[in-house]
């Protein structure tokens, strides 16, 4: 049995100039993961669940839980002081920490903590995701803007946290995509999933499509594709949406699959944000042996503009998100 901890600590040696620092840094994300779990837990328990009443910068409705999410996390990591900032989905501008020892770190954090709850009343799956960059800025003064608008491929380490019927920890830091499972009793993640691969077929296609007289051409041709009869090539494929992207991603990762959250005519740059969401979902895709685009771009290679934008995900098995963007060039 092989602990997080434990685990992190071995895998140093695979950065030459390890300090420890990040070693820290994925710690207390494991703990801050570990209070929300216990929160989430408690949802129906206690008066915690429903909206603030307040709107976050997309104009959404926060849940008590995501403010009590982003407050853990942000907390856990300026605690540790191996971060110079933080920018969460939940906040309009990034945070910087100030601490003399938190400025002298060469770390930021951008993360969504908590993702899809809107499910959480109604006790479905939800996740935190993060991504971790070394800034650009000289360390000994606070994080600037440009530290959190780098490309996906410049991440150093990625992951999500899944609050399932088990609660799970996935990350990769480019040395392949790893899971722990939490055991409930002890409070410890342990390893439970080494060198996790995505198939590079799936039969597993995710996607609103309630939205579908919206969709862009190509993808209403995929999803006619996906729902052909063709027992030689396993379709028509099955379709399975919670509407919790670390859930649907999760379950795609291990079984084969291809997530899309595409453009819309009335969102068309989609809903999902690509520092919070799909960049870090992107390294992990392409560590387990996936792709992940926005129809035609490799989504790690896109130079972000702002904080807080969106765009088009198309993220999963391999050949599935070749045949969409082959779909995606013809017809859109
Ligand atoms: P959130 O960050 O506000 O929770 O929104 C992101 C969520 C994803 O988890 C999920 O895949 C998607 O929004 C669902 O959107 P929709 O309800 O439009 O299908
Ligand atoms: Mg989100």
């Amino acid at each position: 049995m092989i602990t997080l901890g434990e685990y992190i600590i071995e895998k140093q040696h695979q950065f030459p100039d390890a300090t420890g620092e990040l070693t820290q840094l994925l710690g207390a994300i494991r703990l801050a993961a570990k209070v929300v779990n216990r929160e989430i837990n408690k949802a129906g328990l206690v008066d915690i669940i429903g909206a603030t009443g307040v709107e976050n910068v997309q104009g959404e409705v926060q849940q008590k839980l995501d403010l009590y999410a982003n407050e853990k996390f942000k907390a856990a990591l300026e605690a540790r002081g191996e971060v110079c900032g933080v920018a969460s989905e939940e906040e309009d501008e990034f945070v910087s920490f100030d601490s003399a020892r938190s400025i002298d770190s060469k770390y930021v954090v951008l993360m969504d903590p908590l993702d899809g709850s809107s499910n959480i009343d109604v006790n479905v799956s939800v996740g935190t995701i993060f991504s971790i960059y070394k800034r650009i800025s000289p360390c000994g003064a606070p994080a600037v803007l440009e530290d959190f608008l780098q490309p996906g491929h410049r991440q150093v380490a990625a992951g999500y946290v899944v609050y399932g019927s088990s609660t799970m920890l996935v990350y990769t830091t480019g040395h392949g995509v790893h899971g722990f499972t939490c055991d409930p009793s002890l409070g410890v993640f342990y390893l439970s999933h080494e060198n996790m691969t995505i198939p590079d077929d799936g039969v597993i296609y995710s996607i609103n499509e309630g939205n579908y007289l919206k969709f862009p051409t190509g993808v209403k041709k995929y999803l006619k594709y996906c729902q052909e009869i063709e027992p030689e090539t396993n379709r028509p494929y099955t379709s399975r949406y919670i509407g919790s992207l670390v859930s649907d991603f999760h379950r795609n990762l291990l079984k084969g699959g291809i997530y899309i959250y595409p453009s819309t005519a009335s969102a068309p740059k989609g809903k999902l944000r690509l520092l919070y969401e799909c960049n870090p979902m992107a390294f992990l895709i392409e560590q387990a042996g996936g792709k992940a685009s926005d129809g035609f771009t490799r989504i790690m290679d896109i130079e972000p503009e702002e904080l807080h934008q969106r765009v088009p995900f198309f993220c999963g098995s391999k050949h599935m998100v070749e045949t969409v963007e082959e779909m995606m060039r013809e017809y859109s």
